[in-house]
């Protein structure tokens, strides 16, 4: 009888517990530990799935929406202001103690078509560029603490790209480099005090020509009092290229200016078959690489943020954007079970806590020195 108990008691639990069961803590517990935000993307059309709202509230401190911030959503027509969605996701993480990141303000792609085809004079597009980032900013004040302000502006070369703030035709900067950038984060910080300013980009995690040329924007905007916060780097990678080389002497510089640097929409594609589904070696080569990056930045006090585009592999843009050759590259799998990279990725946390039972304190301080700018 007793034995029988016991086992139903189990068998109880562990559908209790669900796929979590026998872990000893979770992302989120495991990062708080350092001091660490850990975050995801997110789309709040999901957030009445209960399996979606449940595992994102246990294994996250932070979210940044996938989409619902960009210029597409939040102003659809000239000047007509859209804030549902992006209110959606400040509800849940005001509902589940988690910040959010907020992204973007600006980008030269993925804008609306109205915006892209209007034909509009550089006067009137700096008139539009300063209207759109002090509306959002201003509606998300003390509600999202950081901002993804300029995102993807840079080559891989470290030049500017052609866009239409930029030179295309550009709000009236166009042979001033990064002018229109420096003017961005003016404007957002006239209408957020507050939010910690970021600026966003891929591929620029190690030491070449692009992050060359975003360290350098970094400390000319520190040396003319532009007010910028951090560096986001996204690390999107994949499972058949090495690492960047570098990325922790790349962090550790940007450190010294004085900003922080969070690691913003981390995701390792694989190869999938046609289910979706990658194989075991696979899944433990994207293992070491999670881990590599979670450790150097868990290690690092600069490094204030640990985020991964999503969470679940149900939901990842990348099958779509590679026809179906890639994939399985978060943290769970489509059925929200932890896959060999969740657990490296706590382990790296703890590891970091290990060899420096000061780094919660340090990231602190760290975050203290930026904030007080
Ligand atoms: O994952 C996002 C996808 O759903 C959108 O269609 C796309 C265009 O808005 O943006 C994707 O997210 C990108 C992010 O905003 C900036 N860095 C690269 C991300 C992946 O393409």
């Amino acid at each position: 009888m007793k034995i029988k108990w016991h086992l139903s008691a189990l068998v109880i639990l562990s559908i209790l517990a669900g796929s979590m069961a026998g872990r000893a803590e979770t992302l989120r517990q495991a990062a708080e530990r350092i001091g660490l935000l850990v975050g995801t993307a997110v789309n709040p059309a999901l957030f009445s799935n209960p399996e979606y709202a449940r595992t994102l509230a246990r294994e996250f401190n932070m979210v940044e929406p996938e989409n619902v911030m960009k210029w597409r959503v939040t102003e659809p027509a000239k000047g007509k202001f859209n804030f549902g969605p992006g209110d959606q996701v400040v509800a849940f993480a005001g509902a589940h103690g988690m910040k959010v990141r907020g992204h973007n303000l600006l980008w030269g792609k993925f804008n609306p078509e109205w915006l892209t085809r209007g034909q509009f004079t550089p006067r009137e597009l700096r008139q539009m560029m300063k209207q759109h980032i002090q509306t959002v900013a201003r509606h998300y004040r003390g509600e999202v603490f950081a901002w993804d302000v300029v995102n993807e502006a840079f080559d891989s070369d470290g030049r500017l790209s052609h866009s239409i703030w930029l030179d295309r035709p550009g709000i009236g900067l166009a042979r001033q480099g990064t002018a229109y950038i420096a003017q961005a984060f003016r404007w957002a910080h006239q209408a957020d005090p507050h939010a910690l300013l970021f600026y966003n980009d891929y591929a620029a995690e190690g030491i070449d020509a692009k992050s060359n040329a975003i360290y350098a924007m970094v400390k000319k905007f520190k040396q003319e009092g532009i007010p910028i916060d951090g560096v986001g780097l996204q690390l999107h990678v994949v499972s058949s290229r090495a690492l960047p080389r570098g990325m922790a002497a790349n962090i550790r510089r940007l450190a010294k200016l004085g900003v922080e640097v969070q690691i913003t929409e981390m995701d390792v594609a694989l190869p999938i078959d046609s289910n979706g589904t990658a194989s075991a070696s696979e899944l433990s080569r994207q293992a070491k690489i999670y881990a590599k990056v979670a450790r150097t930045c868990a290690a690092i006090p600069a490094c204030t943020a640990f985020q991964t585009w999503g969470f679940t592999d149900r939901y990842s843009w990348l099958p779509a954007y590679t026809m179906g050759k890639k994939g399985a590259a978060l943290l769970l799998n489509a059925d929200y079970r932890p896959k060999p990279a969740y657990d490296a990725v706590i382990d790296a946390f703890r590891q970091a806590l290990q060899r420096d039972r000061q780094i919660k304190e340090r990231r602190i301080r760290f975050e203290q020195s930026v904030s007080e700018r």
